[in-house]
């Protein structure tokens, strides 16, 4: 009877991207809480001269991270993650149980589909950024952004609830994928203050800032 092997462990993960970018951190810290070498390839997808050639196929979308293990290739962040957590040793990143499970993928949309896009691009990029770059924010942008980050901390403080992480004793893909854009959502003073008012999200945030692999992927070091 041939026993499957686990996928290529011996080969090194490389996954490419840049350090500043929110999706490529939420690979590196599941990377990194599963204990698992990888190189961080720079990719600079701004370049003057539009997405590098060799980038476009291993990402069609043109985005980071994209991911290689052996001659496996994957793109979508989603995809990576799970497959890191499924196909490596180290503390699991992912519950069992459906329920949870469920949470968890929930939790993972909220991000996808609310978090980034209002707390990092509509809050984060028009104040932070923008003023910068001196340009003055799309006022309108900023007040939706601002409704949506209200619901959004509400909703993750009561999934939170008492547990120490989203879903529930463990740290999860829920948390590792919240926590780069929650990041840079603070550097915003309102979104601060907002996460004060929910103490317990704030609790949980000092958990998420004294991890390592979090510490280790700051993009300024
Ligand atoms: N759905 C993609 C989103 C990745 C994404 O938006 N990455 C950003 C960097 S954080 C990017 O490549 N932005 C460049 C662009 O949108 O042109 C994933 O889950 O990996």
């Amino acid at each position: 009877m041939t026993v499957p092997a686990r996928p290529m462990e011996t080969e090194r993960p490389q996954l490419y991207g840049a350090n500043h970018s929110v999706y490529v951190r939420i690979a590196r810290l599941a990377l990194q809480e599963k204990g698992v070498a990888y190189d961080l390839v720079p990719v600079d997808i701004f370049a003057e001269d539009g997405v590098p050639a060799a980038h476009r196929q291993r990402h069609p979308f043109g985005k980071i991270p994209a991911f290689e293990h052996g001659d496996f290739r994957l793109y979508e962040t989603g995809a990576i993650t799970r497959y890191v957590d499924e196909a490596f040793d180290g503390p699991a990143l992912q519950p069992v149980e459906a329920k949870t499970r469920a949470r968890m993928n929930q939790i993972i949309s909220i991000a996808d589909g609310y978090v980034y896009p209002q707390m990092v691009w509509g809050l984060y990029v028009e104040c932070i950024e923008k003023s910068k770059r001196e340009e003055a924010p799309d006022e309108a942008r900023v007040e939706n952004a601002r409704g949506v980050a209200r619901i959004t901390l509400d909703v993750l403080a009561g999934m939170l609830s008492e547990q120490r992480w989203m879903c529930g004793d463990t740290l999860t893909l829920a948390d590792l994928y919240l926590a780069p854009m929650i990041d840079y959502a603070l550097e915003v003073p309102e979104l601060r203050q907002m996460l004060v008012e929910h103490r317990k999200l704030g609790d949980w945030w000092q958990r998420v800032t004294a991890l390592e692999s979090f510490r280790e992927t700051q993009s300024s070091s």
